[in-house]
């Protein structure tokens, strides 16, 4: 199910919001992540030693991170679902070396859902959470086909 032209025009625009913060967000996105879903933290061999909320605020490492998935998240979303490109890489890696199941990949999209209506209400409303709910399941979509097709069980 793709996206009319004003539902694209909606996550384009919330993301032209979002992409000054990058790094607070993704920083956000990142421990929230953890903090609700303690088994995604144990996929990063690089914070698996982080303990504390206090750890994880005062990680570079981290918060680098969480720029980093936000940064690609945001040139695949600019893509309007012609994102082929940007996703076999992202699908190849996460299915063969870092081996995140789809059910990982749902858990950090609503996380951010939540994290942008939490920070940017205003810009917000229930037309652009939909349209951008829709972009990260397309996006979702895409990543669990190019799983199979490696055959990682996702
Ligand atoms: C790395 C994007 C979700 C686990 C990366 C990289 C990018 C990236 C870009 C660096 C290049 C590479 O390795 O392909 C995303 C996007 C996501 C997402 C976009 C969804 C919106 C997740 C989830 C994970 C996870 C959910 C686990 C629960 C990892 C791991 C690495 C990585 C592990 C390797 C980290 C390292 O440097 O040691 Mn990811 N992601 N990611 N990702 N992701």
């Amino acid at each position: 199910m793709g996206l009319s032209d004003q539902e694209w025009q909606k996550v384009i625009d919330i993301w032209g919001k979002v992409e000054p913060d990058l790094p607070a967000r993704g920083q956000e996105v990142i421990i929230s992540l953890f903090q609700n879903h303690p088994e995604t933290q144990d996929k990063f061999d690089k914070f698996k030693n982080l303990k504390s909320m206090d750890e994880m605020r005062s990680s570079e490492e981290l918060k680098k991170h969480g720029t980093t998935v936000l940064t690609a998240l945001g040139k695949i979303l600019k893509q309007k679902g012609n994102h082929e490109a940007e996703v076999t890489p992202l699908a190849q890696s996460h299915a063969n070396k870092h081996k995140i199941p789809i059910k990982y990949l749902e858990f950090i999209c609503e996380i951010i859902v939540g994290i942008i209506a939490e920070k940017y209400a205003a810009d917000f409303g229930p037309d652009s959470q939909a349209a951008m709910r829709k972009a990260l399941e397309l996006f979702r979509n895409d990543m669990a086909s190019k799983y199979k097709d490696f055959g990682f069980q996702g």
